[in-house]
């Protein structure tokens, strides 16, 4: 399994990290999603199917581009 983080500017409230959360869980293999606020950072684990690239580009897609990939 992998871990990702990712730094996500946008992220202002809780309905942002809601939807990021539900969004993502979406992809088949992403396992697990944090989302949070005060941080406005994003956390998480897949598998495969599931790429890194996939989950950037559903960030992207929803209108929270990740800023930093660590
Ligand atoms: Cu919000």
């Amino acid at each position: 399994m992998e871990t990702a983080k990712y730094s996500v500017p946008s992220i202002n409230c809780g309905h942002c990290t809601k939807t990021i959360e539900m969004e993502l869980s979406e992809i088949e293999g992403v396992s697990r999603v944090r989302a949070d606020v005060d941080s406005k950072s994003v956390e998480v684990d897949f598998n495969v199917p599931a790429t890194e690239e996939m989950v950037v580009t559903a960030l992207k897609e929803i209108n929270f581009p990740p800023e930093v990939e660590k």
